[in-house]
């Protein structure tokens, strides 16, 4: 057909490009005010001026999107696709106005207009559809992928409740309450009513021949997209997150509303918009729920067919799949992704098993996040009875382990037992080109623990590593933008040079000896302290010391975390504070100490060691002898939006897992990238943070990561009493047994994971976390040699931008290649 319709003229003259003067912003601005929002100038308030603001923003990105999407499609490359149940991407607005440039320009028009662009950003809600690490590293990803022009979409759900919001209780305790993140509309995305596709569950799997079956009957579901423009910074490419809401197939079932039905009809299409109605708030444990698999099921079926549906439109033959499509899956949650794409290319493709399991192991690659144990589910038989038989055919097609039995049981998909289990990992693995982990330590883990077998199996070329890494746009420049600009003014090239290489920062090694830059880069810290004070006043309406040491630790509240030795820890430096003569306790270098993260809300001692640190700083805070010293801060409801005031804030944080459990971490990069020091184990990414930047920098402790197996070992067959064992922790202990804060009964079941079984190894730690604290306070002291150190590791952090870490996928794992949107291409 012709294109276009009418006159080509006509069409040209009309069609706009991105409104980047300020009165074309105003006047786009001014009309969504107009008509967008029906509003008029007299009765609009920040939040109005806000979503007239967002939604221009947001035709802009649209402008560039849809110009990305279809040279893509022109240029037809090899795509990567991020299978990820979890995006913590939290606000946009600000991100999306660095990323095309515009944030002067829009800020005129917006001042001009009589408002303040910062207070507007504020009244943005953060869109929360993660947990904590795995769903930020997935946002950090999508930037950077963007940014360097990397054709890859990100697929994840649209659900209608993200992570819950925390409120904290009088007495300490944690309380959950809803997360309506769409209540006020969202602008930043693209509903796509007409993208939909059926996702099948239950129902009867025939076996016919060669391998292949006939799934009928059952329920059917219908996803529809929902896009997320991603824009990447200093370039037009902008990518996708395609997000996925579940909806009845039929408004109402017409069969049973017919049979007189009426109640059956409205409830299956009420289980049918339940699978994407909330994001489950567990960070390391999978429950046997029925809903969480069927979301992880609707998901990867709506994700393949739309990858499949756009294949396709390129009219290759399908055994070059693997040639233009990689699939990234982020954890475990996607494995089903495996048996369903050998269900399409066996039951609706018609190839061989030989043929589909070649594409399929030659498609996907799986990166592990974890070592602690999983339970997955028994569910599947019932829910997905054509995914079971391609699981127990994968077992028996492809059972090419050699070995002893117990060898062969621990590389088996299907756990033996009653119930028996699928393990998701194993199935992973199997299926996949190759597996990563997250950080050295972790990836050698992973070689030498969890996957063991499979690396003899398969040899260790499998069995990579990807360090994760974070965007320095969010986590620098937009979180800081005072130490943004003296970096660029002090490094003299363009802000975007250094952004987009953050190997540049090494620029700034000269400038730590210099006394003047000193000043400045002190001055930025103490008006970002000055910053996060003003929120905790004006939140928790107490005042904030900001000539005191600022001491965070901020994540998900988990026992391998333990914010249990930090918060002990502090009650060990208050009862010695209390010890002290005032002569005494003006030479202790004063500290404010900040924790903030939710509990998983079933984790009954991770709600318990939240109700501790509340209650040991409601003592603390208001003791006179001491409060001038040291003061404890628990900030409600943590966030991506809220971690970007803290983190810029701090002096010191804490990354003290016991050695082996924490994957990566990637807050302890963006501290360490915002001039903070770190103390922590020998765990995680600490461990290449420290060989960056210099171990003098960091202040390491603890037991090291092969001595673990052997302490748990001894707790449990030769326990050593706390008090032999750690004196100073046994005394902390008695105090909170005691009774010194709050009801020391309430605590029993928290101290006595400690004084028992001590799995995360508190005791053994204790001390030389003591140790490593004094240290601190020690070289705080020395301030121009702290400031140093600050500027330091700042400039030795280039290797941990997600950039590289993109690049490393796109390199060693996907195999595709920028494309860029030149301008005017399309
Ligand atoms: C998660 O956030 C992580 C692991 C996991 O199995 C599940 C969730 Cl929701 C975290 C790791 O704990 C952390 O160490 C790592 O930095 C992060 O994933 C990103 O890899």
């Amino acid at each position: 057909e012709k294109w276009p319709r009418g006159d080509e003229k006509t069409w040209k003259d009309a069609i706009r490009g991105v409104a980047s003067d300020t009165p074309t912003i105003t006047k786009s601005i001014v009309n969504h005010v107009q008509t967008s929002l029906a509003r008029q100038p007299h009765n609009l308030d920040d939040l109005g001026a806000y979503q007239a603001s967002a939604l221009s923003v947001r035709d802009n990105l649209i402008v560039n999107w849809n110009e990305t999407q279809l040279h893509y499609t022109r240029k037809a490359p090899k795509r990567a696709y991020y299978l990820s149940l979890e995006f913590l991407m939290g606000r946009t607005l600000d991100n999306a106005l660095l990323n095309l440039g515009l944030k002067n320009k829009y800020n005129d028009s917006i001042t001009g207009l009589g408002f303040n662009l910062e207070d507007l950003i504020d009244k943005e809600r953060d869109a929360a559809l993660g947990n904590g690490g795995l769903g930020r590293l997935a946002a950090c990803y999508l930037d950077s992928s963007a940014s360097q022009e990397l054709p890859v979409w990100g697929y994840g759900l649209r659900y209608k409740y993200g992570i819950f919001q925390q409120l904290i209780a009088p007495d300490g305790q944690q309380l959950e309450a809803p997360d309506p993140w769409l209540d006020n509309q969202n602008p930043w995305e693209l509903p796509r009513l007409d993208v939909t596709y059926e996702v099948r569950f239950y129902g009867h799997a025939e076996r016919t021949e060669n391998g292949r079956a006939i799934w009928s009957g059952g329920q059917e579901v219908l996803a529809v997209a929902y896009d997320v423009m991603i824009p990447g910074y200093d370039t037009k490419n902008t990518n996708n997150l395609r997000l996925w809401e579940s909806k009845p197939k039929r408004g109402f079932d017409l069969n049973s509303f017919n049979a007189g039905n009426y109640e059956q009809a409205v409830e299956s299409s009420n289980s049918a918009a339940a699978i994407t109605a909330v994001l489950y708030p567990n960070d390391h444990t999978t429950f046997g729920k029925e809903l969480r698999l069927k979301q992880q099921y609707f998901w990867t079926a709506a994700s393949l067919a739309d990858i499949m549906r756009r294949f396709k439109n390129m009219e290759k033959p399908i055994s070059e799949f693997p040639d233009y499509v990689a699939i990234q899956l982020n954890d475990t949650h996607p494995t089903l992704a495996i048996p369903e794409l050998m269900r399409v290319l066996l039951d609706d493709e018609e190839l061989s098993w030989a043929e589909a399991w070649q594409i399929t192991t030659n498609t996907f690659f799986f990166t592990n996040h974890t070592v602690l144990p999983k339970w997955p589910i028994p569910l599947m038989e019932q829910l997905l009875p054509r995914h079971m038989q391609i699981i127990y055919d994968i077992v028996t097609v492809e059972k090419q382990f050699p070995g002893d039995r117990d060898r062969l049981a621990r590389m088996s998909i299907i756990e033996e037992g009653i119930p028996k289990q699928v393990r998701m990992a194993n199935l992973a693995c199997i299926g996949s080109r190759k597996v990563n982990g997250v950080a050295e330590l972790h990836s050698e883990l992973v070689r030498t623990t969890i996957m063991k077998d499979f690396v003899e199996h398969y040899g260790v070329s499998k069995f990579g590593n990807v360090t994760n890494g974070i965007t320095p746009r969010r986590w620098l420049d937009q979180c800081n933008p005072g130490l943004s600009t003296l970096i660029t003014e002090s490094l003299k090239i363009p802000k975007a040079a250094w952004l987009k290489d953050l190997y540049k920062l090494e620029g700034l090694l000269p400038f730590a000896e210099k006394a003047d830059f000193q000043k400045r880069w002190a001055a930025v810290k103490l008006s970002n302290k000055r910053r996060l004070a003003h929120y905790v006043e004006t939140t928790l309406g107490v005042s904030v010391n900001t000539a005191a040491m600022f001491d965070v630790q901020i994540k998900r509240l988990h026992e391998y975390k333990r914010q249990s030795l930090n918060i002990l820890g502090v009650i060990h430096r208050y009862l010695l504070l209390k010890t002290l003569t005032p002569a005494q306790r003006k030479k202790v270098v004063p500290k404010v100490v900040f924790f903030a993260g939710k509990a998983a809300p079933g984790y009954f001692i991770a709600k318990l060691i939240i109700r501790l640190i509340v209650n040991v700083a409601r003592v603390l805070n208001s003791d006179p002898d001491t409060k001038e010293y040291l003061t404890v801060f628990f900030l409600p409801d943590y966030s991506v939006s809220l971690a970007e005031i803290l983190i810029p804030a701090s002096d010191i944080s804490q990354h003290i897992s016991t050695a082996g459990t924490e994957a990566s971490g990637t807050s302890n990069m963006k501290f360490c990238l915002n001039g903070g020091l770190l103390v922590g184990t020998v765990d995680g990414a600490n461990i290449e943070i420290a060989e960056e930047v210099g171990e003098s920098n960091v202040f390491f402790f603890g037991h090291l990561t092969p001595a673990v197996e052997d302490l748990r070992y001894q707790h449990l067959y030769h326990p050593v009493p706390v008090e032999q064992k750690s004196p100073a922790l046994a005394a902390v202990l008695n105090e909170v047994s005691a009774g010194r804060f709050g009801d020391g009964g309430v605590y029993e079941p928290l101290l006595n994971t400690i004084r028992q079984h001590d799995y995360y190894l508190l005791t053994d730690d204790f001390d030389s976390y003591i140790r490593a604290l004094d240290m601190v306070d020690e070289a705080y002291q020395d301030r121009t040699e702290w400031i140093k150190k600050s500027i330091r590791t700042t400039a030795k952090m280039g290797k941990f931008s997600s950039d590289r870490a993109i690049q490393d996928y796109a390199q060693e794992y996907w195999n595709i290649e920028s494309t860029k949107l030149e301008n005017g291409t399309a």
